[in-house]
């Protein structure tokens, strides 16, 4: 984390702007399998490890000053533990659900009752595989889906989640009792 400092009110916080109160917290999480990237199937998945998409996404994310936390499991019920932990103290969750996209109900239950904005990202292009892969439980209760992208996909989820986000906190900021659009804008 490079030593970056935050400016509030005319005075500069002792503390980075990763630890900043309003920063926004986004969980990232990969489905089964997805340990192997990189090592198997590279004509479907592509060459890059799950490690190396993961500092990918954590160097997008220092850029937007926002908080990621990165997690892989092979486990249904582990990722269902994980999306109904992120309504305490996240605002978004991007999911690669791997293949519980087409057969997980209770993942996509675990995501409508998180009540979080969702983006479903896929490696690969699901509509043009196998037909079993074209239905995605997940795509109901997600704001988007970003698919055969290969990693780039998990940067555009995060960079339309932040937009999201942001346009919705700013929402917010504007319909507060006693908030005027200019006092909102930050005009004195
Ligand atoms: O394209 C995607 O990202 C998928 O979510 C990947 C899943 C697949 O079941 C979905 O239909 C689409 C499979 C993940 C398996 O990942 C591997 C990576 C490397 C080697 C073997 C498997």
């Amino acid at each position: 984390m490079p030593p970056c400092w935050t400016l509030s009110r005319g005075i500069f916080l002792a503390y980075p702007v990763c630890e900043q109160k309003d920063m926004l917290r986004i969980r990232v999480l990969h489905g089964p399998n997805l340990n192997l990237l990189g090592t198997r199937e590279q004509s479907i998945y592509g060459t890059l490890s799950l490690g190396a998409l993961d500092s990918a996404i954590t160097n997008l994310a220092e850029e937007l000053a926002v908080k990621v936390d990165l997690r892989q499991s092979n486990s249904e019920s582990e990722l269902i533990t994980w999306i109904q932990e992120a309504r305490k103290g996240y605002d978004g969750i991007i999911i690669n659900p791997a293949a519980y996209t087409h057969t997980s109900i209770a993942i996509r239950d675990a995501i409508a009752a998180a009540g979080l904005p969702t983006v479903e990202v896929h490696l690969s292009n699901i509509h043009q595989r196998e037909e079993f892969r074209r239905r995605s439980y997940i795509a109901e209760v997600s704001i988007g889906q970003i698919c055969g992208l290969g990693p780039i996909g998990y940067l555009l989820a995060l960079r339309g989640l932040y937009d999201h986000l942001t346009a919705s906190q700013r929402q917010k900021k504007m319909s507060a009792p006693g908030t005027s659009r200019r006092a909102a804008k930050g005009a004195r």
